[in-house]
């Protein structure tokens, strides 16, 4: 009778989390997750997929999407092609939650805001309140977020200190219908080994070449095999000119191998066994400009 109660009030869904470049999407996703699913970077425009991170408890199931920072100013075939993943990812799900920057909404917040659909309720976290001198400085955001759009709920966190967080989780579980469980309790991700490891590598390069990171850079897993506990990763980077090859690659490799350690410390972890891990750089010019290979690289 109790677990007949229970399976009556479980509650299931599937929620998007959209916001312009740079706001703390992914740093929320692998906060609500609990590991490190979907990559972070100081840089604007790091996400460039959608990454589904599976949230499970007793009395709910929230299929989290991360989504690539939205924004309208440079017109590539990749921006075009990661404003898609966005418009994609908001149809068909339970419920958005629009994340903005503790401070003042810009006219990049005002632009998505704009986009919303009425029909699915819409939750807008207030996210950075760690940088917040004072908490009476919250009141202007929420109040211009109030005359923005009839959000559901207004939500302040802050996702890199982990505050607010399972408050926006039970407030999120409201907004789902009742029903079962979708995904396996142990599963974190829909995404291959294969993919978090060229995210992973990635990441690495964000971080490690900051504003100098040349824009359009992409990284191609060649291999990925397991041989027993251990797997092996070849990765390739692909950047569009030499000049970009040498910055990657660094002074006598120096900068390659120290890419290649942390990224391979942080796929053991992710993974939770032994990796070989051999990174390549290769010159393929202009691709970030051009449809087809894009496509051929799965945008
Ligand atoms: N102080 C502070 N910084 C944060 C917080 N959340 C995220 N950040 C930082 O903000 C930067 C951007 O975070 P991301 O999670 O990559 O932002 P994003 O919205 O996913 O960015 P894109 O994928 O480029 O659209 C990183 O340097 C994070 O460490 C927070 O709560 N407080
Ligand atoms: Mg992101």
């Amino acid at each position: 009778m109790a677990k007949l109660r229970e399976a009556q009030s479980h509650r299931s869904g599937t929620v998007v989390i959209v916001g312009r470049p740079n706001v703390g999407k992914s740093t929320l996703l692998n906060r609500l997750i609990g590991v490190k699913l979907s990559i972070v970077s100081r840089r604007a425009q790091t996400t460039r997929h959608r990454i589904l991170g599976i949230y499970t408890a007793s009395h709910a199931q929230i299929a989290f999407l991360d989504t690539p920072g939205f924004q309208l100013q440079h017109a590539s075939a990749l921006n075009r092609a990661m404003n898609r993943t966005v418009t994609t990812a908001l149809r068909d799900v339970d419920a958005v939650v629009l994340v903005v920057e503790a401070g003042v909404l810009t006219d990049q917040d005002k632009e998505i805001i704009a986009m919303l659909s009425q029909a699915v309720p819409v939750l807008a976290v207030v996210n950075k309140i760690d940088k917040l001198k004072d908490p009476a400085l919250l009141l202007p955001i929420i109040d211009e977020l109030q005359h923005a759009y009839p959000f559901a709920e207004i939500v302040p966190i802050s996702a890199e200190k982990g505050r607010g967080i399972p408050d926006l989780v039970e407030t999120v579980i409201k907004y789902l219908p009742i029903g079962e469980p979708v995904y396996d309790a142990e599963a974190i991700t829909d995404r291959p080994e294969k993919f978090l490891a060229a995210e992973i590598v990635r990441e690495k390069l964000f971080q490690s070449l900051g504003q100098e990171l040349p824009y359009g850079t992409t990284v191609e897993i060649e291999r990925f095999d397991h041989e027993g506990p251990l797997r092996r990763v070849h990765a390739t980077v692909i950047v569009s000119k030499a000049a970009h090859k040498a910055m990657v690659i660094g002074a006598r490799g120096a900068k390659l191998k120290s890419i290649a350690t942390r990224a391979r410390k942080d796929m053991e972890r992710l993974f939770g066994g032994q990796v070989f891990l051999e990174i390549w750089v290769r010159v393929k010019q202009g691709w970030s400009d051009d449809a087809r290979s894009l496509r051929m690289l799965g945008y």
